[in-house]
């Protein structure tokens, strides 16, 4: 039998923890052969709710699941892990500035950076959940320069999700017979959902989106504003925001990451840029990846046309400017 691997959850307490942590231990995320011990880190307000979620743990009697660790200690959280699902932090609230939220993020992924980096397994995979994903991201690997930059990335894959759900209803096919659209950029409204690239797999072969949908006034137009949106879309329906889909994104996003992607197929993830599609180096940014052996690598050569290069350079900019005002939270 396996080893048990051990993931952090942070923010276990709230509304995407409660969904992620049962995916978990079900083997969502790693396989149906893959014993977990799961680390649920919460702040000391929601200390009695996590210890609520701990016992539904035990109560559901997961046969991978070989243990809990139930904490308001981020050292006790950050021991040992594996992998850390990042899904706490600073949420903001009605009138509240950028920078205010901005600089309570910025203390909370620095301080989890230098618990990671000194207590978790040498192996440490990150996906921060939390916003602002891609900057809280950034944080913490500016704050934890022993962790290998390839080991830490933010979720884009709902986004790519909501983009590969739309196309599918829009053309009445399977989803699971979509696949290469792209998410570039930052995980905020400005993040470019492309699907120049992306193909349906039919009785005819693999056809491109664009070809199949011929509209491209629909493709260019409302079908980007509602995968930017849909975030917003999700709260006016549910009061809440979305926690089921992030969930199941974040174990798509981890399981794709360790166990690879399928054949000729590509995911988005945000990892460090090293200047591909020259995008500035140094920002966290969502990318087509590909993955094998427990690494990424970003898709390269992929045609730009001029409507998607003003896209990119767009939200690179937002992305430039939250990293600015990051920093301006640090002095
Ligand atoms: P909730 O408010 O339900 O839960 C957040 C939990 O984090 C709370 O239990 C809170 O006590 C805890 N927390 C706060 N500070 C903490 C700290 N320093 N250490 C550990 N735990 C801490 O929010 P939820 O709906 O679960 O959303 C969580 C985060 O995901 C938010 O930042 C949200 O904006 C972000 N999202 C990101 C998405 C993505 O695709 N990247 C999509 C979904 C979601 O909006």
């Amino acid at each position: 039998a396996k080893d048990p691997v051990r993931v952090l959850v942070t923010g276990a307490a709230g509304q995407i923890g409660y969904a992620l942590v049962p995916m978990i231990a079900r083997g969502v995320m790693l396989g149906a052969d893959q014993p977990v011990i799961l680390h649920l880190l919460d702040i000391p307000p929601a200390a009695e709710a996590l210890n609520g979620v701990k016992m539904e743990l035990v109560d559901a009697a997961f046969p991978l699941l070989k243990g809990v660790v139930a904490t308001t200690d981020v050292v006790e959280a950050c021991t040992g892990v594996n992998i850390a699902v990042l899904v706490g932090g600073f949420p903001r609230k009605e009138g509240m500035e950028r920078k205010d939220v901005m600089s309570k993020n910025v203390s909370i992924y620095k301080s989890q950076a230098s618990a990671l980096e000194k207590h978790a397994a040498a192996n440490l995979k990150v996906l921060v959940v939390a916003n602002p994903a891609n900057t809280n991201a950034l944080i913490l690997k500016e704050f934890a320069p022993s962790i290998p930059d390839k080991n830490i990335s933010c979720l884009t894959r709902l986004d790519h999700n909501r983009a590969l759900g739309q196309i599918s209803e829009r053309l009445n096919v399977e989803v699971s017979d979509v696949k290469n659209v792209i998410i570039w950029g930052n995980h905020s409204s400005t993040q470019y959902p492309d699907v120049n690239h992306a193909t349906v797999k039919t009785s005819a072969g693999e056809k491109p989106v664009r070809e199949l949908v011929a509209d491209d006034a629909w493709l260019n137009g409302e079908f980007i504003s509602t995968v930017q949106q849909r975030g917003a879309a999700i709260i006016k329906a549910r009061k809440l925001s979305s926690a089921l889909s992030a969930a199941s994104s974040a174990c798509d996003h981890i399981r794709d990451w360790v166990l690879g992607t399928p054949e000729g197929t590509w995911v988005s993830m945000g990892v460090y840029s090293d200047g591909s599609y020259n995008v500035p180096a140094g920002l966290i940014y969502s990318f087509p990846v590909t993955a094998a052996n427990g690494e990424w690598k970003i898709v390269q050569g992929l045609p730009i046309d001029e409507f998607s290069r003003e896209k990119l350079d767009l939200t690179a900019e937002e992305l430039s400017e939250e990293k600015a005002l990051a920093y301006s939270c640090l002095s």
